[in-house]
């Protein structure tokens, strides 16, 4: 920074990323001689959030070393080079938003309003910057967007049981006996949890398992770990389940009063004990009955539902047959008691004016986020009786590299007839295939307002320092873009600040003043809503064992009529005989902070994680390179042994930008974009691979 730093001082702010924590925020500003906010330096969580306690992240905690970035796009930028050339010049924003306009306007003139797509996802989950997008596209008559890349198939199992996006407050962990973190892996994707559940370790000595394919930094610090074939969850729960009739531990009256009882469960689960599970998902049975003993005798257990399990082919009946357990021991009834996934219902926000829901006409066609790949290269199955995508507005992701069956999306951003204007921070791999790259403000350049999936509060992030360059916000990208294209609609005409503020009083909530000087708004239900003791989220308030799947998805053949194991997933054969699992990395978020160097450093290198055994049949030693492949391609990374996870299993922690694999493309050209049952949602947990050492001239070649 050239300007001198006058002062420092700290300024309350929100964690804008796609985590579940929405982590209260304290942020040193940096001013210059007027006082103006310039930079920032340490981040710190607010001690005074009751769920963030003072406790952040270790990568949002380096976050002026993003904001600061020498990487950092601050100029909108012409392509001048092929497409993933990444050749670009300055030009200016009027130049960029008419031709951006332009080309919006001379397609939809071609193909018909459906052939431009707003693509965005949750790079910023601020409700303005992330959700204003929808206001053009509604207005403009745009595509619409099916998401499914991340919670479509969870949102498919909580609603087929529970059937309400809400559950007991996860502070409440704190006051629990026993916390099943079942696949998700909070050392890593939430550190919050981890205060919680510490608080309850020290002060009511309670237990911490984990249900995990290996051994996360959360199951290194489990009391027990159940390190699952990857997609066999609801083979467990069912055992569970059993043993709990068995042994006299079900809640016979609950079940009566509670859930829609229907005639047959106990007889169906007899016949799936810990013998058959223990097949099913390679634990043994001893390790089966001890789970089951410690969860079915525990009053207070509390069951938080990550969503690793439910990125599989059977990852929704997976997610039901988990929500039953509670239902099943009557567990709900008692404090630090019950399961949760997301709070995301709590809010009841009136969006109308953010997404320019008066605007919307239900029959535009709605494409599915991931399966881009599919879509751009003209995948009727997709595209319906519509016409092709031939523009692109992206904003707040990266799906060059994070959709599935990235082969695939890749031939599509290459297609020649395709504009695409990408609205980033960085020059990502995503925006190296775009004809007009727009520079992004950060959360701390823009006002913005948050809700939290992962506990219970509202929360604020206001403009506490200038942007740097020419970056403008998302919401101010699609004024410019509106007032060029003749869209009209009241938030075109307002700031960011009073859409908030009008959201806020829409919805029933305090405006953005008063919630600014109360700091949060705790939106928490009381004890007997957040524990469904008034009903479930069905009509007749009951929990559903037998649920209805063709009224969530129309993809529902197949899926079981009670809870149980789907037998759908990408199973391991002779010729793939590895389960691959492509979990969070530590130090970054998504691609996200993987162009920051502490982030990278810690990382090292893309890696897939081996048990001793197969690497030994393999002749693979640490550190030494393999390759993994199936039909969809091939990839090399770095071998490292790991014990914890069964043989056949393989962990390639994501997600590596596509520069930092050999071939230039990355972890994604593995998976695929199969939609998950009943209603899409990707399957990234769930892909079967060989494994082959690297040879080591190949390896010579490879670098
Ligand atoms: N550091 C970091 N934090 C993040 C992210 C990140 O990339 N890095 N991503 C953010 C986003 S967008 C999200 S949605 C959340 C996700 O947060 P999580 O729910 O924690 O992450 P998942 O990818 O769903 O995977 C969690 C765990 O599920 C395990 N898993 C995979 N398959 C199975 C299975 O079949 N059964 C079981 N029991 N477990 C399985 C994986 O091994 C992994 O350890 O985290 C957010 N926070
Ligand atoms: N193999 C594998 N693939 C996965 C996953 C996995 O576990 N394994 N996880 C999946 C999941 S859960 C998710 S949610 C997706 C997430 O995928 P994405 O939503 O694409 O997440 P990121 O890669 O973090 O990309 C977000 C981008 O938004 C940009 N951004 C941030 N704030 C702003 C802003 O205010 N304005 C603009 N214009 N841009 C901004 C950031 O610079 C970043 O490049 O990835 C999925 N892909
Ligand atoms: S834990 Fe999540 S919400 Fe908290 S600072 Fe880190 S990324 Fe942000
Ligand atoms: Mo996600």
């Amino acid at each position: 920074m050239a300007e001198s730093v006058a002062r420092g001082d700290f300024q309350g702010s929100t964690c804008p990323h796609d985590c579940p924590s929405t982590c209260a925020l304290e942020i040193e500003v940096k001013r210059d001689a007027e006082g103006v906010g310039r930079g920032i330096g340490a981040v710190r969580g607010a001690a005074a959030n009751s769920y963030t306690a003072g406790v952040i992240c270790a990568k949002v905690s380096r976050y002026a070393e993003r904001v600061h970035h020498p990487d950092r796009l601050l100029h909108p930028l012409l392509r001048t080079g092929p497409k993933g050339s990444g050749q670009f010049r300055e030009i200016g924003w009027e130049e960029a938003l008419d031709r951006t306009a332009e080309a919006f306007a001379e397609r939809t003139a071609r193909h018909g309003s459906e052939t431009v797509w707003p693509y965005y996802y949750a790079g910023t989950m601020g409700l303005v910057q992330r959700d204003g997008i929808h206001r053009l596209r509604h207005v403009m008559r745009y595509s619409g967007q099916k998401n499914t890349i991340c919670t479509a198939l969870c949102e498919s199992g909580w609603q087929a049981g529970v059937g309400h996006f809400g559950g007991p407050d996860p502070r409440e962990m704190a006051e629990a006996d026993l916390i099943v973190i079942w696949g998700g892996n909070p050392v890593a994707t939430q550190v919050n949890v981890m205060t919680h559940v510490s608080r309850a370790r020290k002060q009511r000595g309670a237990k911490l398992v984990v249900v995990d394919p290996y051994r996360t930094g959360t199951a290194a610090a489990a009391d027990l770990h159940l390190a699952v074939r990857p997609g066999t969850d609801a083979a467990l729960a069912c055992a569970v389940m059993h043993i709990a009739f068995r042994d006299g531990h079900a809640d016979r009256d609950y079940i009566a009063r509670m859930s829609d009882a229907p005639a047959g469960l106990e007889a169906h689960l007899a016949a799936r004990g810990p013998d058959w599970a223990s097949a099913v998902t390679g634990l043994p049975v001893a390790v089966i009955e001890e789970f089951a003993r410690l969860y079915n005798t525990t009053e207070r257990a509390y069951i938080r539902c990550g969503y690793g399990f439910s990125r599989s082919r059977n990852g929704a009946a997976a997610l039901h047959a988990v929500t039953c357990l509670p239902t099943v021991t009557g567990k709900w009834r008692h404090i630090g008691g019950g399961a949760f996934w997301s709070n995301r219902a709590i809010y009841h926000w009136d969006k109308t004016l953010i997404e320019g829901l008066d605007a919307r006409d239900p029959g535009i066609r709605m494409l599915d986020q991931s399966r881009i790949g599919a879509v751009l290269t003209g995948d009727r199955r997709d595209l319906g009786e519509g016409p092709p995508v031939t523009a692109l507005l992206i904003q707040n992701t990266n799906p060059v590299v994070v959709a599935p069956a990235s082969g695939k999306v890749r031939r599509g951003f290459l297609r020649d007839d395709l504009f695409t204007c990408v609205h980033e921070q960085f020059l990502t791999d995503t925006a190296k295939y775009a004809d007009i790259v727009l520079p992004a403000t950060m959360f701390v350049e823009h006002d913005d307002l948050y809700q939290s999936g992962g506990h219970t509060h509202i929360q604020l992030g206001p403009k506490i320092v200038e942007p740097p360059g020419a970056c403008r916000s998302n919401h101010e990208v699609l004024q410019g873009l509106a007032a060029r294209l003749g869209a009209e609609h009241p938030g075109f005409r307002m700031t960011a600040r009073e859409i908030a503020d009008a959201t806020l009083r829409a919805s029933g909530w305090p405006g953005w003043e008063e919630v600014a000087a109360a700091r949060w708004v705790d939106a928490a239900p009381d004890f007997a809503a957040a524990h469904y003791e008034r009903g479930f989220g069905h009509p007749d308030g009951r929990f559903r064992f037998a649920p209805d799947w063709a009224a969530i998805g129309t993809d529902h053949a197949g899926m079981p009529a009670l809870p149980d194991q789907m037998d759908a997933i990408d199973g391991a054969d002779a010729e793939h005989p590895f389960r691959m699992v492509t979990a969070p990395a530590r130090q970054f978020l998504n691609t996200t902070f993987t162009e920051t160097p502490g982030a990278r450093k810690r990382e090292q290198c893309p890696a897939a994680m081996l048990h001793p055994k197969d690497a030994a049949r393999l002749g693979v030693t640490e550190g030494g390179m393999v390759r993994l492949g199936n039909a969809r391609g091939e990839v090399v990374v770095t071998a490292r042994l790991a014990e914890g996870q069964q043989e056949g299993v393989v962990i390639v922690e994501s997600i590596w930008p596509n520069g930092d694999f050999a071939g230039g493309i990355g972890i994604n050209l593995l998976t695929s974009d199969d939609p998950g049952p009943p209603k899409g949602g990707a399957v990234f947990h769930d892909t079967a691979v060989w494994v082959q050492a690297e040879a080591a001239m190949e390896r010579l070649a490879a670098e």
